[in-house]
């Protein structure tokens, strides 16, 4: 065999995921999945959530399975179109778990201790080693779908180029297998800031100050954008050295509103930031009340989000078992 494995013929493959480990914010918004309805008519799209990345922190098995139907929801209502994407849980593809393996063993140790996510996060006391295996597991999550392009935010960057090295290192070892895929960020916006501290990223996990979740009711948003940090002065101008906090809520708004910042700064020459900031909180609201209404309706019924969860699952099984038949072969299982 020479690495031809019968994947999805035609339109480019593109796939994503994200973590169920917490609530939902708008830098998961604006940085993955408006991305990923954006791209679902061009691109055959592979969206999954990702539970067994949610589990490399502990997690409460109540909360993770609730978490996960919540994620499936909110895709759907954030426009997901399941003509178009094929929506599963990563655990419901064993394949995921059996490439990452085989991908552990082909990446030193120092690749692993060098990223910048698991720098981060060790510094918290009884980090597992899940944590630190996290990027091949991403890897596998990619690989398996052989996609040109891979929608993220800027945090998963230094994973994206770790796949690519992956992907060229089985290939050289073994024979043409795996595409080198592209990371997609977003021009502006791939990196929202905490509204508590614009110099770190927005987070689930950084507690719900830090972020404006996408279910977050109306008055909740207000008081979070009344309260978010801003910096000393009083212009609207994008300047993230000398003003992050103001920057950060311009490229929120310039996200939201799909105005450049450059054109926001125009529109608010001379007003306040109490202004600005009364303007994007109005803003937020309308924009994330059809989704949290659609949302909710969603929930309502979990028996048929488990239906469609599972005819995703039994689609990606198909691709990921294709792949797998072939790096069975090429790497010497029987
Ligand atoms: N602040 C952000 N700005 C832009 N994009 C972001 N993403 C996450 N935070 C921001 C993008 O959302 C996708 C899914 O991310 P994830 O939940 O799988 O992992 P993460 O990047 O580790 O997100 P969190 O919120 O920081 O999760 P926790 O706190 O659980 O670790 C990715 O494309 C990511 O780039």
């Amino acid at each position: 065999m020479t690495g031809k494995t019968n994947l999805p013929a035609g339109r480019q493959v593109a796939v994503s995921g994200i973590k169920a480990s917490g609530v939902l914010h708008i830098g998961n918004y604006i940085g993955a999945i408006e991305q990923f309805v954006r791209l679902q008519s061009k691109y055959k799209m592979f969206v999954f959530i990702a539970d067994l990345h949610a589990i490399t922190v502990p997690q409460d098995p109540n909360e993770l399975r609730e978490n996960t139907l919540n994620v499936a929801a909110l895709y759907i209502a954030c426009g997901l179109d399941l003509k178009k994407t094929i929506l599963f849980v990563q655990s419901h593809v064993p394949a995921h778990v059996e490439l990452g393996w085989i991908l552990n063993t082909l990446t030193p140790l120092g690749e692993l201790e060098r990223m910048t996510q698991f720098k981060d996060k060790s510094q918290d006391k009884g980090v597992l080693a899940g944590l630190l295996n996290y990027p091949t597991l991403m890897a596998a999550d990619i690989l398996l779908y052989r996609p040109d392009i891979v929608p993220v935010g800027e945090d998963q960057v230094q994973h994206v180029e770790l796949t690519r090295t992956l992907a060229r290192k089985f290939n050289s070892r073994f024979g043409s297998t795996f595409k080198e895929p592209k990371e997609l960020l977003r021009k502006e916006g791939a990196r929202i800031m905490a509204i508590d501290n614009p110099t770190k990223k927005m987070s689930k996990s950084a507690g719900s100050n830090n972020y404006i979740a996408l279910t977050d009711e109306p008055d909740i948003i207000r008081k979070k954008i009344k309260t978010a940090v801003t910096d000393s002065g009083s212009e609207i101008k994008y300047d993230v050295n000398n003003k992050p906090g103001i920057s950060n809520l311009l490229s929120i708004y310039s996200a939201f509103s799909g105005e450049s910042i450059a054109s926001l700064e125009k529109k608010y020459a001379g007003k306040n930031y109490g202004t600005f900031k009364s303007d994007l909180a109005e803003l937020l609201v309308q924009k994330l009340s059809p989704i949290q209404e659609k949302y909710k309706s969603l929930l309502k019924n979990k028996k048929s989000l488990m239906k469609i969860l599972d005819a995703g699952a039994k689609s990606a099984n198909k691709v990921a078992e294709k792949t797998m038949a072939v790096v069975h072969q090429k790497i010497g299982l029987i």
